[in-house]
Formats: C-alpha cells, sequence, structure tokens
C-alpha cells in the first residue's frame, strides 16, 4: 500500500481549505443545525496531498502522524486516505482548542478499537425508537431519488471523531430491509459514507427467511434457509461491496431466533458468520436476553451465553450492554465481560437517553461509560478491565476488537434533540477511537469547537457538563435503585407502575416493602454476585463493603440502616436526592452566568429545559419517596425541599407517549423553583 501526505501550514492553508474555526458565536437567525464541524470541507479532497511508497506499520490502515517539516509546516502521513482525513481532523480540532503548540513534538495517533459503530433504532416507517430527536434521518420513501445534504453531514461528522461503521435500521427489525429495494436505498447511503471511511452494516430480522422467500422454516441448520442467507448476502455485496456485516436481536423481547427451533445463539450466529466470512463482513449478536419468569433478570445473560463460549464463528462479536440490566443512569458493569474468554466480546453503550430524561435533561454520558470501561473485571488478575477485554488485550483476540453506541440523532434542526447532547455523540466516537481520553479532555474540545473557546464560557460549562450525569442518578435513582420509570416511554417516574411482565415492573427492581427497600443480589438472594470475579464478588456481597453507589443494587436494607455517614438510609435517600435537584437547580444558575457567549437561539433552547430538567428531579423525588414512605412511614427531612404533589395525584397522572418521542415540555407535572 502507498503512505500518503498531506501538508498543512497552519493556519493559512487551513483556511484556504476552507477549513473555518467553529467556534465563532452563531447569528441570531441560527438553523440550528451547528454541529462541532462549522465549515470544514471534505478534508480527502485537500489539495495539498501526496502519495508516498513505504508502508508505515505502526499506524496501520486508520493511523497517522503529524510532524513538521523543515520549514515548520505540519505534514500529516497516513497510508491510506482514511488515516489522512482523521489526520487532518486532528490538526482541525487541534487548532480549534488552542493546541497548536502540541504539534512542536510529533504526534502519532492509532485507534484503539478497530470498529467503531452506532447503532441506529430507526424504523422504514421513520420512526425511531427510543429516539428524542425527531424523526429518522434516512428518508426511506425519497430514496434511492432523493438526496439529503444531511446525509454527507452526518458522515463528515462521524468521521470527524472517527467513528468508521453505521447500523442503519432498529435492532427490532423490519424484515423488508434486506429486500432488493430496501438495498438500493442502502446503497445510496453507503456510496454517500464511502469517502468518508464510514461502513454501512444492518440489523437483520432471524425470521426473514419465512417473511421474504415463504420457507417453511427459518431453522439455522436447514440446508434451505442456510442457502438463503448465503444468496442474500452474496446479493447485498453484489451491490454494496464494502458491506460492514449484521447486527442482531435474537430471542429477546418478542424477536425470532434460533431457540425458537430449539438451537442455540451459536448455532444461529454461526449460520450468518459463514455467509459473511467470505466477504469480510462481521456479525455482532447481542447478549441482552431475558426471560419474563426469570427470578433475576441481571442473571441471564452469563447463564444463557457462558455454556456457549468457545463455540461462535471468530467474526461474531457478543454486544454487551454496559450493564447487566438496561441502561440505567447506573449500573455496574455486565458481569458477562468477565465470563466469557474465548469469544470475542464488544460493549455497548446509549447514547440516546432512554433513562436519562430524554432529550429535554442535559446529561453528558462520557463519565458514564468510562466508568464500564474502566471497570476491573479481575478475570485475568487485576487490570482486566472492561476496556482491556473489549479491545481483546486480555485473551489476545484484537482482530475484532468493536464497541457500539446507539444513537441520539434524528432529523431535528439541532441533529441530537437538545444542543448538548450533541456532546454525547461527540464523546463516544473520540471515546471509541481512544477510551483513555479524560471526560474533562473530550468536553473541554466540544465546547470549544461548538460554542466558543472563551475560558469564561468554557470553565463553567464544563463543570456543569461533567456533573451533570452524576446529578441524573442522585436524582432519578440514588444508592444503587434502579429500573423506577413509569413504562410510559421510560421518562418520568412510576415506582407503583404494573405491566404485562414481572420484570418490566419497577416493584421487580427496587422491591419497597415494610421491610426495606433494594435487590438482595448477594448469596443468600439471586446470588448475581457470584457472577463477578474476586475480589468483586466479596466485596459487592458484604454490605459493609459494597459501596453505598450501588449497595440497593446489590441488597435489601431496612428502612432504619445506618449507612457510612451515620444516617439511616431513609434519610440518605432522601438527602441524595435533594443533592440532585439542588444541583439540578444550579445548572440554571450556570447558563445565566453565560449567556452572553451564547447566541439567544441556543441559550433560550438550553435554558427552557434547564428549568424543565430542575422540575423533574423534584419530581422523581416526589414520586419516589412519597410512595417508599408508604412503607417506612418515615418523614422526608424538614431541611430538604418539601413535595409540592401528594402520592395520589402524581399517580393519577398519565403521562402519554409511545417510544417514539420525548414529553413536551409543557406536558409535564408543574412545579415552581424557589
Ligand atoms: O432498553 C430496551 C428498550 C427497547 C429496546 C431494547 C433493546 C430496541 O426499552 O426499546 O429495543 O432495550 O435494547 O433491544
Amino acid at each position: 500500500m502507498k503512505m500518503k501526505r498531506i501538508i498543512l501550514a497552519f493556519a493559512v492553508a487551513t483556511m484556504a481549505m476552507g477549513m473555518q474555526s467553529c467556534g465563532q458565536t452563531r447569528p441570531e437567525n441560527n438553523d440550528g443545525h451547528n454541529l462541532w464541524l462549522g465549515d470544514i470541507t471534505a478534508p480527502v479532497n485537500a489539495p495539498l496531498k501526496e502519495k508516498l511508497s513505504k508502508y508505515d506499520s505502526q499506524l496501520g490502515d486508520e493511523g497517522f502522524r503529524i510532524r513538521k517539516n523543515d520549514k515548520g509546516e505540519a505534514v500529516i502521513y497516513a497510508n491510506t486516505d482514511a488515516g489522512l482525513m482523521y489526520g487532518t481532523y486532528h490538526l482541525k480540532r487541534l487548532g480549534d482548542c488552542g493546541d497548536l503548540s502540541k504539534l512542536d513534538k510529533e504526534i502519532v495517533e492509532v485507534p484503539a478499537f478497530r470498529y467503531r459503530i452506532l447503532n441506529h433504532w430507526d424504523n422504514p416507517n421513520l420512526t425511531v425508537e427510543r429516539g428524542y430527536a425527531g424523526k429518522s434521518l434516512w428518508k426511506w420513501e425519497e430514496l434511492p431519488g432523493k438526496i439529503r445534504p444531511e446525509y454527507e453531514e452526518y458522515a463528515r461528522a462521524n468521521a470527524s471523531i472517527g467513528i468508521n461503521g453505521t447500523v442503519l435500521n432498529n435492532v427490532n427489525a423490519d424484515p423488508c430491509m434486506l429486500t432488493r429495494e430496501y438495498l438500493e436505498k442502502v446503497k445510496v447511503l453507503a456510496d454517500i459514507f464511502r469517502p468518508y471511511n464510514l461502513k454501512v452494516y444492518l440489523s437483520l430480522n432471524f425470521a426473514a427467511p419465512k417473511h421474504l422467500a415463504g420457507l417453511k422454516t427459518s431453522d439455522p441448520l436447514d440446508k434451505d434457509v442456510i442457502k438463503w442467507w448465503n444468496d442474500k448476502v452474496a446479493e447485498i455485496y453484489s451491490i454494496i461491496p464494502d458491506f460492514g456485516g449484521f447486527l442482531v436481536k435474537a430471542n429477546s423481547e418478542g424477536q425470532s431466533g434460533p431457540q425458537d427451533y430449539g438451537r442455540t445463539h451459536a448455532d444461529g450466529a454461526n449460520m450468518i458468520a459463514d455467509a459473511l466470512k467470505p466477504y469480510g463482513g462481521i456479525v455482532m449478536w447481542r447478549a441482552f436476553v431475558y426471560a419474563a419468569e426469570s427470578p433475576d433478570r441481571a442473571n441471564q445473560a452469563v447463564e444463557e451465553f457462558m455454556p456457549l463460549d468457545g463455540q461462535f464463528r471468530d467474526n461474531v462479536i457478543i454486544q454487551i450492554k454496559n450493564g447487566p440490566i438496561d441502561f440505567q443512569p447506573r449500573e455496574p458493569f455486565s458481569p458477562l465481560f468477565g465470563q466469557l474468554e474465548h469469544t470475542n466480546v464488544m460493549a455497548e453503550m446509549q447514547i440516546t437517553q432512554e433513562y436519562l430524561g430524554h432529550s429535554n435533561h442535559m446529561v453528558y454520558l462520557h463519565p458514564m461509560w468510562k466508568e464500564c470501561l474502566d471497570s476491573d473485571t479481575y478475570q485475568k488478575g487485576e487490570g482486566s478491565t472492561v476496556a482491556a477485554i473489549t479491545l481483546g488485550k486480555v485473551h489476545g483476540n484484537t482482530k475484532y476488537s468493536a464497541i457500539a453506541g446507539v444513537t441520539n440523532i434524528g432529523d431535528s434542526i439541532n441533529w441530537c434533540g437538545h444542543h448538548m447532547a450533541q456532546a454525547n455523540w461527540y464523546a463516544f466516537g473520540r471515546m471509541a477511537w481512544n477510551p483513555d481520553l479524560s471526560s474533562e479532555q473530550i468536553v473541554d474540545e466540544w465546547i470549544k469547537q461548538t460554542f466558543t473557546a472563551d475560558k469564561k464560557f468554557v470553565e463553567p460549562v464544563a463543570k456543569m457538563l461533567l456533573a451533570s450525569r452524576e446529578a441524573c442518578v442522585k436524582y432519578e435513582m440514588p444508592l444503587g435503585l434502579h429500573h423506577c420509570f413509569s413504562g410510559a416511554g421510560h421518562y418520568g417516574p412510576g415506582p407503583w407502575d404494573r405491566s404485562s411482565r414481572p420484570d418490566w415492573e419497577p416493584a421487580y427492581y427496587h422491591k419497597a416493602a415494610a421491610d426495606g427497600i433494594g435487590f438482595n443480589r448477594t448469596t443468600t438472594g439471586s446470588n448475581n454476585v457470584s457472577q463477578y470475579n474476586e475480589p468483586l464478588k466479596s466485596i459487592y456481597n458484604n454490605v459493609e463493603t459494597c459501596p453505598d453507589k450501588l449497595i440497593l443494587w446489590f441488597h435489601h436494607l431496612p428502612w432504619d440502616y445506618k449507612m457510612k455517614s451515620g444516617r439511616t438510609l431513609w434519610n440518605e435517600l432522601c438527602y441524595t436526592f435533594q443533592e440532585g435537584i439542588d444541583e439540578a437547580r444550579g445548572f440554571i444558575g450556570t447558563w445565566e452566568s453565560v449567556e452572553k457567549y451564547v447566541d439567544p437561539y441556543r441559550y433560550g433552547q438550553v435554558h427552557e429545559k434547564l428549568i424543565r430538567q430542575a422540575k423533574d428531579a423534584i419530581w422523581w423525588r416526589d414520586a419516589l419517596m412519597l410512595y417508599f414512605q408508604q412503607y417506612s412511614k418515615m418523614d422526608i427531612p424538614a431541611d430538604c425541599t418539601q413535595p409540592q404533589h401528594t402520592l395520589d395525584e402524581l399517580r393519577r397522572f398519565r403521562l402519554r407517549i409511545s417510544n417514539y418521542e420525548t414529553p413536551a415540555l409543557d406536558k409535564l407535572p408543574e412545579y415552581t423553583l424557589e
């Protein structure tokens, strides 16, 4: 392969290329579309590009090196167009962030994960499951004929942060996505994305042979079924030669799968993997499986997948949600990461805020994801972090290292529904490129490129964003509580909610009763602790050593249990909620203090949402603590914000939203903020 280079004499050359800083204040009539990218032109077409002949193995196919030449000009070296492009974006980022002095030393950047993938939960009818940024970006009914400019902008934004793959459709997959008609539409997007090193993938419906070809079965061991998939994959590659592969949700929440035919997940995944293998495609097979009758949903992925360890083809990657339940604001890492040894595993993070206030709340998620990646599983002794395992460093399977994020992108004018939610898309890409980057560094970059590099803006806004995830944990589910959501859209509180399945009811998780609250997952309970390697098993199992932040995740404790702080459990809950409420209220003041640095358009929209977020924080506290009070018979301390609604009023409040929308701000319970 040939080595190539781009010479950029900063900053003159970048301006000549049309790469303007996007740190400037937006005009009042801002169209809202501003991403961190500003007006950069496609860097692969940059004029100052040269090819060198020697392949640099340190850089691989996506890495780059930036070194100054004798004239003091920055030179980007890479083996591929992709590497040159990533290098150019990197250089632009250094410029925008005022970090050009870093060029005094040579810079070498190589992406950590090989597959850095967005998962869209977009449906062919343009709804987006758990999508809070309008409708799908993909206008299927217009494709392949009409091409929207957003498609390329999307690819460019992803390229600028190193994302190199995108699954276009929902894991609850409509079989129609594999028809010739849809593949022709997908091809158009793949062609637009290709110059940006962004590959397309699809979610498949395991019953597609039955649905699309009228076969009697979709049994993965049936020869007609195998042939159908082989033919389908061949057809896909004839249309999209660099197709990435499939994402599969099988035997989960009503989706069909190999178990419908008495086969295993390995049988199903391997059949698809074999079809993809000749073309270099991969299968991302999800571990999100759980049965209604299970005594502990948190145990299920390990129970289901451990017996299959070693049976999967090498181009299968088991995609595991960061925690064992479902994208809660805080979960311990999924124990499956620390169990499988002979199987590729990847983490699935959720960028869309299904359980973190949708696009109404400002919650910067990088600290949550990093908490998972940095967790030590102790699988092969100390240092076996989730990051190291998914990078393939612990078991020597680096070839298929991968990470996925469920996107928060839609056709909303600001892309993500909340201006601040763009930070999460940005952070996911930067983290997939380099999981060692700190939350501070990423947020600092994003603010400077998206708003302004003025310190008086950057410092307070960064502080607020960095505090926002912990604040959300405190006001939604402190001390390891989880899944106390109303079934209506997973937006507000509903600790009393009932459902068609016990494991979809909050009571399954909080277990509030006269004797206390919390899920006993110790050796005297569901024994989930035993799925963690030592010393974690013992740490979690012992109430004295279990960290407070997970205490009700692993333990059922009496209301008057004495916490490390000396308070009763009841009071600790009340005061932790209070901190969450106070922090959310504080965000409003912070934002008001930086008003003059932001255009009125974005200022106003964020301000309005921060007010709602603070009101929701009180709503959460009121609903949970008034409901729990029925059992604890204890009072909310007088120095806490007092409830503004009764339990009855809150129970009567009915939010009517689907899984495709976020509630309108004026449709939520009224609260006053003193
Ligand atoms: O978090 C749950 C969501 C479902 C989602 C499912 C999954 C796509 O409530 O909407 O379905 O997880 O991850 O498959």
